[in-house]
């Protein structure tokens, strides 16, 4: 099994897509492990985007994930999931993003362009550990309809 973290950032919050993104990672059958609403502090922003510091738009991103509240989810599914996830949210730009992703039918530009996930099973790893205490997570449970989504 592998995980990834999920933010569905300020403008997902703000425009009411909390609902119809989650519903796509939902319905394509990925399971929830941890969901909150929470506020990225400045100090949050900047360890889980520190890959990016000194890049030109550093500075913006910081101030865009911590502008308003954040859903972050944390999805698991078997080995694949990360990619398939990544495949689903689409290109970082949305005016490029291709139509049936998330970002293409819902974004138009790479500042405002609605969701992270995790890059990598490490990446996942490494990210939900940042925002979720294990407390916060439930890492086994049942799915009723588990048998009907995995062969
Ligand atoms: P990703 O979110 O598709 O993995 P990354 O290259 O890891 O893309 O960049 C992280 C985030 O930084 C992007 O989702 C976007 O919010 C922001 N970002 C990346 N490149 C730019 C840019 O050129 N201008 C403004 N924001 C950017």
């Amino acid at each position: 099994m592998e995980r990834a973290l999920i933010i569905l950032k300020p403008d997902a919050v703000q425009r009411g897509l909390v609902g119809p993104i989650l519903s796509r990672i939902e319905q394509r059958g990925l399971k929830l492990q941890g969901l909150k609403l929470m506020q990225v502090t400045e100090a949050l922003a900047r360890i889980h985007y520190g890959e990016h510091e000194g890049k030109p738009f550093f500075q913006g991103l910081v101030e865009y994930i911590t502008s308003a509240p954040v859903v972050v989810a944390v999805v698991v599914g078997k080995a694949g999931t990360v990619e398939m996830i990544r495949t689903m949210v689409g290109a970082t730009n949305p005016a490029k993003a291709a139509p049936g992703t998330i970002r293409g039918d819902f974004g138009v530009e790479i500042g405002r362009n609605l969701i992270h996930a995790s890059d990598s099973p490490e990446s996942g790893e490494r990210e939900t550990s940042i925002f979720f205490d294990d407390a916060e997570l439930i890492q086994q449970w049942d799915r009723a309809t588990d048998a009907w989504i995995y062969e």
